[in-house]
């Protein structure tokens, strides 16, 4: 289950061009062209040929995920639990019109278009690496902006301690929410100060297009420290809460996914060891590194607490 076929590169997996409104994306889509699929793999786009901002460095020792990974290997509940399945079911999905609603403990709720969203909020590619709690791992060139923009234009009121992150619940559109055992929609949160702190990213794009379907378009979150099921897709609402909620895969299995789902080598899953991890696209796993290798950043967070607790 961890080891995983690698398909054949298609033209498919070439998305159409978009319009690109800067120069920079247009650089960013060349580079993504090239090294995204049509000259294989082994002209993978390097940092180099991505535009620089802080984030956008390629962590050192790691290489970017094709393209063509990204977008046909996924997990997503409300389409299939079949991970090839999922890139042709979720085209079913329409994306216009799409609305995002911040409500809850703020003191300015507010509904925005999507379209407007991207026009309050200036757009930055960000490479990040990404893991899954099953122990296969990515590496991926994002592009949005950090959430606590989003969250701060709301004004949380000091009762606000969590924020929660609700999937869209459309049935006729999303093939698994029919009618069965789990309980839509697909939801998940963070800690305030996670959901504030800067590496906490909502994401509207990859490799400098539009974000795929598949990969949770229009907007989804990324918290890169945590295990991939805490980087909810295809978001409609976010709301401040005073309590902790509890979230989708924690409500079918809270001994598999707890609240926190910290990246962690150190502590097992129930049923394998975290302790390695299955870099799609390479032969020999790699050691995980603990919160995904960004404990510089957020170790601080949760000082004093048991790394179990935080699973
Ligand atoms: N709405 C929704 N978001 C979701 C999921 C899902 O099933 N539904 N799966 C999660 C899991 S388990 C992972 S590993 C990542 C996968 O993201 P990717 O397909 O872009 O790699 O999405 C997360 N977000
Ligand atoms: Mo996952």
């Amino acid at each position: 289950m961890l080891i995983r076929q690698r398909p054949d590169l298609t033209e498919n997996d070439v998305t159409p061009p978009v319009h690109f409104a800067d120069r920079r994306r247009l650089i960013l889509q060349a580079a993504t062209l090239l090294g995204g699929s049509w000259l294989g793999r082994a002209a993978q786009a390097t940092p180099r040929e991505l535009p620089g901002s802080a984030f956008g460095k390629l962590p050192e020792g790691d290489k970017l995920t094709p393209l063509a990974e990204i977008t046909s290997y996924n997990n997503y509940a409300e389409f299939s639990s079949d991970k090839k399945a999922v890139r042709i079911l979720a085209q079913a999905l329409t994306l216009d019109p799409w609305s995002i609603s911040v409500e809850g403990e703020v003191e300015a709720p507010f509904t925005v278009d999507l379209q407007d969203l991207t026009k309050l909020f200036a757009t930055e590619e960000r490479i990040y690496r990404f893991r899954c709690v099953e122990g296969w791992s990515m590496v991926v060139p994002w592009s949005g902006f950090s959430l606590c923009q989003l969250l701060a234009r709301a004004r949380p009121t000091s009762r606000a301690k969590y924020v929660q992150f609700i999937s869209l619940k459309r049935a006729s559109e999303m093939i698994s929410q029919r009618p069965g055992s789990m309980p839509w929609p697909y939801r998940e949160a963070l800690r305030i100060d996670e959901a504030m702190h800067p590496l906490t990213m909502a994401v509207t794009g990859l490799y400098g297009r539009p974000l795929p379907k598949q990969n949770g378009a229009p907007l989804r979150i990324v918290v890169p420290w945590k295990y991939g099921f805490k980087s909810p897709k295809a978001i409609t609402h976010i709301r401040l809460l005073a309590e902790q909620p509890i979230n989708f895969w924690q409500q079918l299995s809270a001994s598999e996914y707890g609240f926190f789902g910290n990246v962690n080598p150190d502590v097992p899953h129930p049923r394998w060891s975290q302790s390695r991890e299955n870099r799609i696209g390479e032969l020999r796993k790699r050691p995980t590194l603990y919160l995904n290798g960004y404990a510089e950043q957020v170790a601080h967070l949760y000082q004093g607490a048991d790394a179990r607790s935080l699973y």
